[in-house]
C-alpha cells in the first residue's frame, strides 16, 4: 500500500459508544469506504471453511482480541479489494471501525498497511455504552451484547485498547468527541472537528 493512495482513520472508542452508528453517516456524506474489525471478523467467523471460526466465536463471546494476523489480514485483503475495484482508480479512503484494540496490532498495521492520518475517539461514560448495548442485544443476534460479554469488554476496552488511544495521543493525531448526546448531536460534532482537520 502506499501512502499516496491511501487514507486511513481509525474509529475507536468503547463497546456502544456509537463507532459503527457515525462511520455510517461518514460514508454516506464523504464517501468514504467503513470497515469494521468486528463486522470482517464475524463474516469470516461464518465462512463456511474458515480455519478460525470457533476461535474468533470464543473471543468475541468473551470479549477478548483475536490474534492479530487474523485480523489485519482480513482488512488488509478488504482494502485490496477496495482498491482493485475500478471504481476507485486505485485510491481509497478508508475508516478503521474499532482497530487497533491492541498495541500489537497498531504496529503491524502501519508495518504492512501505511500509518492512520487521524484517530477519531468517540468516548461515552460505560453505564451509557451498557444502556445501549443492553437494548441492541433485545433485537441484534450478536452473541456479546449480554451483560456478561458486556462487562468482559468493558474490562479489555480499558485495560488493552485504550493505551492505543494514549499512544496515538502522544503522536498527537486522536481527535476526540463526546458520544454521550444523541448520534445527530455527536455527528454534528464530528464534522465539525473533521473540518479542522481535512479543511
Ligand atoms: N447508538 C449509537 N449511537 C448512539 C447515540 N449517540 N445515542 C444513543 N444511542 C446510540 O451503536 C451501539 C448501539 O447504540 C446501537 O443500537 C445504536 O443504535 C446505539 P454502534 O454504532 O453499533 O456502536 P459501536 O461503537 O460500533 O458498538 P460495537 O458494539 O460495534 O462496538 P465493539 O467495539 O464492542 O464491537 P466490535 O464489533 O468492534 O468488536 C466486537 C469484538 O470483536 C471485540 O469485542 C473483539 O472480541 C473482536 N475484535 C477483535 O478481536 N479485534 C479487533 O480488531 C476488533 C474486534
Ligand atoms: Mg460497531
Amino acid at each position: 500500500f502506499s501512502p499516496s493512495d491511501v487514507t486511513v482513520i481509525f474509529v475507536l472508542g468503547g463497546p456502544g459508544a456509537g463507532k459503527g452508528t457515525q462511520c455510517a453517516r461518514l460514508v454516506r456524506d464523504y464517501g468514504f469506504t467503513h470497515l469494521s474489525a468486528g463486522d470482517l471478523l464475524r463474516a469470516e467467523q461464518d465462512r463456511p471453511g474458515s480455519q478460525y471460526g470457533q476461535l474468533i466465536r470464543d473471543c468475541i463471546k468473551n470479549g477478548a482480541i483475536v490474534p492479530m494476523e487474523v485480523t489485519v489480514a482480513l482488512l488488509e485483503n478488504a482494502m485490496r479489494d477496495t482498491l482493485t475495484s475500478s471504481k476507485t482508480g486505485g485510491k481509497g479512503r478508508f475508516l478503521i471501525d474499532g482497530f487497533p484494540r491492541k498495541m500489537d496490532q497498531a504496529f503491524k498495521f502501519e508495518e504492512v498497511v501505511c500509518p492512520a492520518k487521524m484517530v477519531l475517539f468517540y468516548d461515552c461514560p460505560e453505564q451509557e455504552m451498557e444502556k445501549r448495548l443492553l437494548e441492541r442485544g433485545k433485537t441484534s443476534g450478536r452473541e456479546d451484547d449480554n451483560a456478561e460479554s458486556i462487562r468482559k469488554r468493558f474490562r479489555t476496552f480499558v485495560e488493552t485498547s485504550m493505551p492505543v488511544v494514549d499512544h496515538y495521543e502522544r503522536e498527537g493525531k486522536v481527535v476526540k468527541v463526546d458520544s454521550t448526546p444523541g448520534p445527530d448531536k455527536v455527528y454534528e460534532e464530528t464534522r465539525k472537528q473533521l473540518r479542522r482537520v481535512f479543511g
